[in-house]
């Protein structure tokens, strides 16, 4: 069985203040003991996190990291550093970074890897491109973005990350893919692991993301191949948070 995950991206939005409400919410929250979740604020956020998520059962994630564990990288973060705020996931090759920050398979790789060396759960995001979908490649690019990563990966490490497909098209813009959509691809993943190992198939803990809100997360929730959500806009409301949250459990 995959323990349903449900991640909120924050991306570069938030407050001190939002971090409290979350602590406040989630202290009361009566979620099944069975459902991770995860809370990926902006880094400056991650100390308070800490303290207010103390009794609750929210996680800790950070948006990326840098390859590196220490050095002249001014601006940068290590993976060392967040483990230190008891950062327990990481994000790696979401679409923000990739489009905006240049980031291709190979950066995204080697990210995933400094994730790993530190004993942090990579969350490596997938998805296609508008223009990718209307030429019928979807799985392609998907596949090519798992397979970059997976093929290079010792069998022991593939066990250790999880994978987000978030159709470019479907994030921020509150269109959101059909379950019908996001289940087809996320089968493909899956069944693409299998060539690799039935088993690595089984436990691989797939998220969708793009859009997933209150109202759509329970039917999206229910695909079999669907395990958990990555959340950006609707992770920044406790209620929205929470109701997604109880969908999952
Ligand atoms: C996709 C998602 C969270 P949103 O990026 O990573 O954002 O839910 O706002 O589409």
């Amino acid at each position: 069985m995959r323990t349903p995950l449900i991640a909120g991206n924050w991306k570069m939005n938030g407050s001190t203040a939002l971090i409290q409400a979350f602590g406040d919410a989630f202290s009361a929250a009566k979620l099944s003991n069975d459902i991770d979740v995860v809370i990926i604020p902006p880094f400056p956020y991650l100390e308070a996190a800490r303290s207010a998520f103390q009794n609750t059962p929210l996680q800790l994630g950070a948006q990326t990291l840098n390859p590196q564990h220490s050095g002249a990288h001014t601006g940068e973060i290590s993976g060392r550093m967040l483990r230190e705020f008891n950062v327990a996931y990481v994000l790696v090759g979401h679409s923000e970074r990739r489009q905006l920050y240049r980031e291709g398979d190979e950066q995204v790789f080697d990210r995933l890897v400094a994730a790993l060396d530190v004993g942090l759960t990579p969350i490596l995001c997938v998805g296609e491109t508008l223009e990718e979908r209307d030429a019928d490649s979807t799985m392609d690019v998907v596949l090519r973005q798992v397979g970059y990563t997976m093929a290079r990966l010792e069998p022991a490490q593939r066990l250790k990350i999880v994978i987000a497909y978030e159709p470019v098209w479907a994030i921020g813009t509150g269109r959101t893919a059909t379950p019908d959509q996001a289940q087809e691809v996320m089968a493909g993943i899956r069944t693409y692991q299998a060539g690799f190992d039935k088993t690595l198939a089984e436990q691989l803990k797939l998220l969708y993301g793009g859009s997933m809100n209150a109202n759509n997360a329970a039917e999206l929730l229910a695909q079999p191949d669907i395990d958990g959500g990555l959340v950006g806009g609707a992770s920044l409301k406790t209620d929205d948070f929470y109701a997604i949250c109880q969908s999952a459990g």
